[in-house]
């Protein structure tokens, strides 16, 4: 594994925009980290709101004590992070790799605990999970705690994100890991560390295969991940959250854009019973009454169904 280069501004809240050589290595590499983005006061007050009774709860709630947790909706848990998601520090960056308009997908909170050795995180590509339209859509880490390799810090493949849609489906479900191996073993000088200093964000593209080890350091290790999407990608599967359509930047769009591509939706195992379709609530086009009538056809044929109903 190697060292990558890490931009280092000479002050937090340096230059609003990505300099041609990091849009450069974006393009190529499928990554980016900007350091020093937000100030020592700001990070405090944002581990503040992590921090809060609330926040602390739902943590607790699921696990956080023993493994790695990531507390979806955050935007709608506090304040700060909903303000965070829309700084122009992170938007106008972005809106150089997605475009002017820009929505959030998604938003958490992700924590490894201080327990040893807990926390991986297996390696995958983001838009295996929530496939769109189009490809412009590309994740943010804010790192509350500096991230290292001992902590448990990302880890990204270079020039992943040009390889297409990798395999996440075993046993006919979506697993959440990629299963193709060989993308990173064939390849170990690829694997690079994404890792940012509290105060600074790593940027990937939606494509990137990346995923972190354990905590081995005794301490927490806490960031905020944003997914954002520009507006014109259309959500095909899993969840609509929340927050999810939060417009941070720009205008909503009238318009769907797609790319000339086939994508394989994640069946997600144990959910078929929610809307009648293993795909996650963003799939469904079917309203509550047309889903109730559409069991009658499961024991008629449709075209029998239609007549009966002219
Ligand atoms: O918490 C981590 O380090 C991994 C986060 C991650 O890979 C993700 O949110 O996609």
């Amino acid at each position: 594994m190697k060292h990558m280069r890490s931009s280092v501004g000479p002050k937090w809240g340096h230059s609003k925009m990505l300099s041609k050589n990091e849009l450069a290595q974006f393009q190529e590499d499928g990554y980016l980290i900007v350091n020093d983005l937000f100030s020592p006061a700001e990070v405090e007050a944002l581990r503040a709101a992590a921090d809060d009774p609330c926040v602390r709860k739902q943590l607790k709630e699921r696990g956080a004590d023993e493994h790695c947790v990531h507390l979806l909706e955050i935007t709608a848990k506090h304040d700060a992070f909903k303000e965070l998601a829309r700084d122009n520090r992170i938007t106008s960056r972005l809106a150089q790799l997605i475009g002017e308009d820009i929505q959030l997908q998604h938003s958490k909170l992700a924590t490894k605990p201080s327990k040893k050795g807990a926390g991986a995180f297996g390696w995958h590509q983001d838009f295996a999970y929530f496939p769109h339209s189009n490809l412009d859509l590309a994740a943010v880490m804010v790192m509350l705690d500096d991230a290292t390799p001992e902590n448990g810090g990302m880890y990204a493949v270079k020039g992943s994100h040009k390889l297409g849609f990798l395999n996440h489906t075993r046993d006919g479900y979506f697993g959440g890991e990629c299963l193709e191996k060989q993308v990173w073993e064939a390849h170990p000088k690829n694997v690079v560390p994404l890792m940012a200093r509290a105060g600074g964000i790593t940027i990937h593209h939606a494509l990137t295969l990346h995923g972190s080890p354990p905590n081995h350091s005794g301490r927490p290790r806490r960031g905020v991940v944003f997914q954002y999407r520009a507006s014109d990608a259309y959500q095909l599967a899993d969840h609509v959250w929340v927050d999810t359509g939060f417009q941070v930047r720009g205008k909503p769009s009238d318009r769907v854009r797609c790319g000339a591509f086939t994508v394989e939706l994640p069946k997600f195992k144990g959910r078929e019973s929610a809307f009648g379709q293993p795909f996650g609530n963003a799939y469904v086009q079917t309203g509550a009454y047309a889903a109730n009538w559409n069991k009658d056809l499961k024991a008629a044929p449709v075209a029998q169904a239609a007549v009966a109903t002219v």
